[in-house]
């Protein structure tokens, strides 16, 4: 087993050292950037815009960035830089208002992005190997949990100081502060809950061992430059034993071993867009999801616009056996039906979700909904009269919209939009709704709002009558926006992080989900621009 010390650089690190500025094809057009310059200006594009924009510019959430299509568009210096500074009503964040980024930051940027984009770097297999590390080797861990609370433990990322706290849901204790690297995404956990994954921005996966004394950190590797998604094999006979990554730069999924993270082995995504068939060198891969009927991972093809149900049984052969589903561009993220049945996913830029059979194995439907869909994972309710609904909000408009998802027993509903609930105020900027079989309620956040009281509202409504109960308001103490909703195991509580800046610490604060009263708040220095949250018992099941 190689043991690697090397440190992760950031994506860009030595691979963009060697890259200077393009000579430009009219230096009256082009301006001019010095080789610190494009290093500096790749990095920010990494950071803040290759997500949206795509590390070739190309476009997917946000437009294409070439400098042939800010020319077409009519953008010079002044009108990239405004954009950049205060942001779009369609969810572009406002990065000079909220003072991410400086003025001179700014107009490097928009001098940048009329040069053509720099060449990202790959990754080789080498590399990928040379950074696996494992802390604590499978037999050196515990045999039984040392703590009794575990399946209700949370982690919750730190996103801009790159750690993962883990925080014991029972007693609120903070257990560890894990390391994981930079500006980690998402976690998610093996099927038995006793490990935690976690994606960073950077393309390392980290593993947490949940059973240990102090739950820590037994294994990372950095499987690509840039990624957003991580799941595990959830199949009967399978637990614990594989994990997927999915990568956003190089295009590619990776799949690992699910106790080490030893590299096992990876594909390219690159493909064909479903619809042109031209080719489309950044086809990214968005969410990923596993079944619990297959052993299959189902990976969403965000620029070809195509579902890939990925087989895993034979992976110990070297074979990955992929059905490819074609659906819709743009797909980002989405979860399961109450029936685990079907997988709801957005193709946000076409404002619809499409729906993947995964018994079948095949396109369900497209349904229609609001500007750019993002459900996170949805939020699942049995409702009295529509029967099982999933319901999405939406970056670009205040409305959240509830589909039907029981073709056998409400055929008249599946499919189809059956509820829209108006949110109060003016514009979308919802990120993130939640629910749990036990509460009452449907909860929704709007950090992406430009009004600064509805970044920072949780808006409760009541999940029968898609009333308006509550709008719950962070306190005035602790700077920063509301951002996603997570509920303990029991659905007795429910969590929300107070998403500020680096610079200053907020607070994660706990409602009473049957008072909605503010019941406690877990706060402290550590407490660094909290985002996601993660109950160990509901991610497991997928319960949401
Ligand atoms: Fe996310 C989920 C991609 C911006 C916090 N985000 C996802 C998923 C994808 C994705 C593909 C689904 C993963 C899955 O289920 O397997 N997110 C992207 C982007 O490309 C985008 C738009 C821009 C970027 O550069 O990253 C983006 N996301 C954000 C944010 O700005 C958020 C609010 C803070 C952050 O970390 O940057 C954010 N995204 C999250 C969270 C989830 C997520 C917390 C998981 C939600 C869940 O409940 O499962």
């Amino acid at each position: 087993m190689k043991v690697a010390k090397k440190l992760f650089t950031g994506l860009v690190g030595a691979a963009l050292l060697s890259i200077t500025a393009s000579s430009p094809a009219n230096a009256d057009e082009v301006p001019h950037l010095t080789k610190e310059e494009m290093k500096k200006a790749s990095q920010i594009y990494f950071d803040r815009c290759a997500g949206c924009h795509g590390m070739l510019r190309k476009g997917a959430t946000g437009p294409a960035l070439t400098p042939e299509a800010l020319k077409e568009r009519g953008l010079n210096i002044p009108a990239i830089e405004a954009f950049i500074y205060n942001g779009t009503p369609g969810g572009m964040p406002d990065w000079g208002k909220q003072g991410v980024l400086t003025k001179e930051e700014i107009n490097l940027m928009a001098r940048f992005l009329l040069n053509e984009p720099p060449p990202p770097p790959l990754l080789s297999w080498k590399q990928i190997n040379d950074s696996w590390e494992v802390f604590v080797p499978v037999e050196k861990r515990p045999t039984k949990p040392a703590n009794p609370n575990w399946k209700n433990f949370f982690g919750v990322i730190l996103r801009d100081v790159g750690k993962v706290a883990i925080i014991d849901g029972t007693t609120k204790e903070l257990l560890n502060i894990v390391n994981t690297g930079f500006a980690v995404h998402i976690l998610r956990t093996s099927s038995t809950g006793r490990y935690m994954y976690s994606i960073g921005r950077d393309g390392k996966a980290t593993v947490i061992d949940l059973w240990m004394e102090k739950p820590d950190k037994v294994a990372e590797v950095k499987v690509c430059y840039d990624a957003r998604s991580i799941d595990t094999s959830k199949y009967h006979g399978y637990e614990d034993k594989y994990a997927v990554v999915g990568c956003y730069w190089p295009p590619s999924f990776v799949i690992i071993d699910g106790k080490t993270l030893k590299p096992i082995t990876r594909h390219s995504t690159s493909d064909y867009y479903y619809d042109t068939k031209d080719y489309v060198r950044e086809a990214r891969v968005a969410s990923i999801v596993s079944s619990h009927y297959d052993p299959l991972w189902v990976l969403n093809i965000k620029e070809a616009g195509q579902v890939w149900l990925v087989d895993y049984s034979k992976v110990d052969k070297g074979t990955v056996k992929v059905h490819m589903i074609d659906a819709e561009r743009y797909l980002h993220d989405g979860g399961w039906d109450l029936s685990k049945r079907y997988f709801l996913v957005a193709a946000n830029m076409r404002n619809k979700i499409v729906v993947i059979d995964t018994k079948d194995k095949e396109l369900e439907a497209i349904v229609e909904v609001g500007t750019k869909p993002h459900p996170g994972r949805g939020a699942n309710i049995d409702h009295p009269k529509f029967g099982p609904i999933w319901c999405t909000g939406h970056i670009g408009e205040n409305r959240i919209a509830c589909i039907g998802t029981d073709p056998e027993k409400h055929p008249d509903n599946a499919w189809k939009v059956v509820k829209w609930i108006e949110m109060p105020g003016v514009g979308g900027g919802n990120l993130f709704i939640k629910t749990h079989p036990n509460s009452k309620w449907l909860l929704a956040d709007r950090p992406l709002n430009p009004d600064k009281e509805l970044q920072r509202s949780i808006f409760v409504f009541d999940k029968n009558s898609f009333e308006l109960v509550k709008t719950l308001k962070v306190p005035k103490d602790f700077p920063g926006r509301a951002v996603h909703e997570e509920y303990d195991e029991n659905g007795s509580e429910f969590w929300i992080s107070v998403w500020g800046r680096k610079d200053q610490p907020t607070a994660i604060l706990i409602y009473d989900d049957e008072t909605l009263k503010l019941k406690h708040i877990i706060k402290g220095d550590w407490v660094r621009t909290p985002t996601g949250k993660f109950n160990v018992t509901n991610t497991m099941k997928d319960i949401y």
